[in-house]
């Protein structure tokens, strides 16, 4: 009586008992890593000091850094390759294609766990796989061996009937979820798809569903391994991994819900948040100014190829620009054999490199109060480098729809062939180079890899100002913007602080130094969105020490305690109200902290108590006596 879910972590268990909200620890089989993240993951796995990875798989991408505006980015891409060569990783170099992507392509397989410093690393539980995101020092230490920590999540149910329409996508399907859950319905949650809806699913279809799954905050999102899976798998050459894995008839879920597809109709997000959702068609007429289609969401062949379908023969409208990007080189591949490519060109379409591209601002900011409406899946404020602008998510059909008409367009007034997936992928891997694990091979370090920065041991008591106090729902984009501007600088701790919180309060940065460390205080979902551990470790550089919110997400939250960062909640929430800025708390007799303990704390400034809870386990509050993870290992 399992689920999918049950069956592939009882399978992978190493400690702890399945009962959901316990702790458990699961054995990692592959890994996964982008140059974003990954610079600081490999360098925590040096200082963890071992031979060899110790995974069945590990892959580093080249996906997010890619414009190369200076040496940095360069500088990261040749420390990567290195190091990936000396510790028997895989690399897959830039333009081969997103991580997420590739690795559903060619690495991805059923009953497998991965895990990756990615948020979006659920996208491979398309292929009934549980991959989940982390912080680069959870990576690294599974690649060095160590089972990954998590308390067990809830098992909700996804029953998916009947089948899509013409003009709806998969797209809609997970932004319908969000409507329904929100971006933080998902937390402590695995999110399972079943019921006769998914067979009409392909991978890359259900691949599009568990990657925006992050947007719920979900541990992660899982489909069934089935006969679709094995003619996924047959079509990348691989059908010797499949395994099938389907829940039991009576397995027990701990939520259920029901979306009939045959009713589900297009849908978009509006700003800021991918669960702002209403229909296409509430929105439709309205003037747009750019689109961009790709990233892991939905840069697939059968994606690009219906894109393809539906723009043959039209010319993007005059007053937008619309840009592209394939998943990977396969993906781009399959569209110039097909002749695809020659139709996406002539549309006027700007075809982008194979990469992350502008879905983390590398490029193609909009215009000033411009209106973007992107395939992606953040729309965080911010994210797309211009402030002013407001971005949309929606599918391909309703970005190439409005695309061609310069108006939001709902897809299902338009004529077109829906597109065929091919019989067979061309598999071409020479862009995935293979490790020797030399040791004898020179790690290169150039300027931009600066030394990992390590915290001290948690201090007894600790008198400090409240530096900033934000709202509900903060992103760790807004914590740790990226953009070309920043991105380039994440190898190097001391720069990037610099942009720590830039758009909530420019002087965070100074007032930080200046007064050697402080608190944050937050609302509700605080760092949901990216695993990017540098939201934990530029305020760890800039000193400080806790941050007191309603409630966290869980990478983020995880992030902070391997950096040695009290993450408490305000165990009575209208104390939220009562401190602001500038406030001086005291925290007292840290050193005596127990697991699932409560501590008072004294606000100087206003004269009052309050209570915060720390609900960790032994490992975690020793950990965060040590000062961090890296400490303790
Ligand atoms: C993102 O989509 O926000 C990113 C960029 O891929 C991040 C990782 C990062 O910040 O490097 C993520 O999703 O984890
Ligand atoms: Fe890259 Fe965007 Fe996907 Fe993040 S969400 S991995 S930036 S494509």
């Amino acid at each position: 009586m399992n689920t999918v879910s049950e069956k592939i972590l009882s399978a992978h268990l190493v400690s702890g008992e399945m009962k959901k909200g316990q702790p458990i620890s699961i054995r990692i089989d592959q890994t996964l890593t982008q140059d974003a993240t990954g610079t600081m993951a490999y360098l925590q796995l040096e200082s963890i000091g071992v031979d060899k990875v110790k995974t069945e798989l590990s892959v580093s991408y080249v996906d997010h850094n890619t414009l190369q505006n200076g040496f940095e980015n360069a500088d990261d891409h040749k420390y990567l390759q290195t190091v990936a060569n000396r510790y028997g990783i895989y690399y897959s170099k830039v333009g081969n294609g997103i991580c997420h992507q590739v690795h559903l392509e060619r690495f991805a397989r059923p009953g497998k766990t991965l895990l990756g410093s990615d948020s979006h690393t659920p996208t491979a539980g398309g292929i009934g796989s549980i991959a989940i995101g982390a912080g680069g020092l959870d990576v690294a230490a599974a690649m060095a061996g160590r089972a990954f920590r998590l308390n067990m999540p809830a098992i909700v149910k996804m029953e998916l009937k009947g089948q899509l329409q013409k003009g709806v996508a998969a797209k809609d399907i997970i932004l319908k979820v969000l409507s329904m859950l929100s971006v933080k319905g998902g937390v402590g949650k695995i999110i399972e798809y079943c019921g006769e809806g998914v067979k009409t699913l392909s991978v890359p279809q259900r691949a599009t569903i568990t990657n925006m799954g992050a947007e719920l905050g979900a541990t992660t999102s899982v489909f069934p391994s089935d006969e679709r899976t094995y003619e996924f798998l047959k079509k990348q050459h691989r059908e010797d991994e499949f395994v099938e894995i389907i829940a039991d008839e009576d397995a027990v879920y701990d939520e259920e819900y029901v979306i009939d597809l045959n009713e589900l109709e297009p849908l978009m997000a509006l700003p800021h948040s991918p669960d702002n959702v209403v229909t296409v068609a509430s929105m439709a007429g309205r003037p747009i100014d750019q689109v961009l289609i790709g990233s892991c969401t939905n840069s697939s062949y059968l994606d690009l190829a219906t894109v393809a379908n539906i723009v043959k023969g039209h010319t993007i409208a005059s007053n937008v620009s619309c840009g592209m990007s394939c998943g990977s080189k396969q993906v781009l591949t399959a569209l110039s054999q097909t002749g695809k490519l020659t139709d996406i060109i002539q549309s006027g379409i700007r075809l982008l490199e194979s990469t992350c591209g502008p879905c983390i601002g590398m490029g193609q900011s909009p215009a000033t109060n411009a209106f973007s409406l992107r395939t992606f899946n953040r729309n965080f404020y911010g994210r797309s480098g211009t402030l002013s602008a407001s971005v949309a998510l929606v599918s391909c059909e309703t970005a190439i729809a409005s695309a061609i008409a310069g108006v939001i367009t709902d897809p299902r007034t338009l004529d077109y062939e829906p597109a065929q997936d091919l019989e067979s992928y061309l598999v071409d891997d020479r862009c995935i180079l293979k490790p020797d694990c030399d040791p004898q091979k020179e790690i290169v370090r150039g300027p931009n890899i600066k030394p990992l920065p390590k915290n001290t041991k948690l201090s007894d008591r600790i008198e400090k100002q409240v530096i900033i106090k934000v709202k509900d729902n903060i992103t760790t984009d807004d914590i740790m913007p990226a953009g070309a501007k920043v991105l380039p600088y994440r190898s190097n701790i001391e720069k990037i602080s610099e942009f720590c919180f830039m758009n909530q309060k420019s002087t965070f940065h100074d007032e930080a130094i200046a007064k050697n460390g402080g608190f944050i205080i937050a609302g509700q979902n605080y760092g949901q969105g990216s695993s990017r551990e540098h939201a934990a470790l530029a305020p760890m550089y800039l000193g400080i020490k806790a941050v007191i919110a309603k409630s966290f997400a869980r990478i983020h939250q995880a992030n902070l305690i391997n950096f040695g960062i009290l993450p408490c909640l305000f165990q009575d929430e209208n104390d939220y109200d009562r401190i602001e800025e500038e406030d001086v708390l005291v925290f007292d007799h840290l050193q005596e902290l127990l697991p699932n303990s409560t501590l008072t704390v004294y606000n100087v400034t206003k004269d009052f108590y309050f209570a915060v809870s720390l609900p960790y386990n032994e490992e975690q509050i020793t950990i965060l006596k040590n000062g961090g993870l890296l400490n303790s290992l």
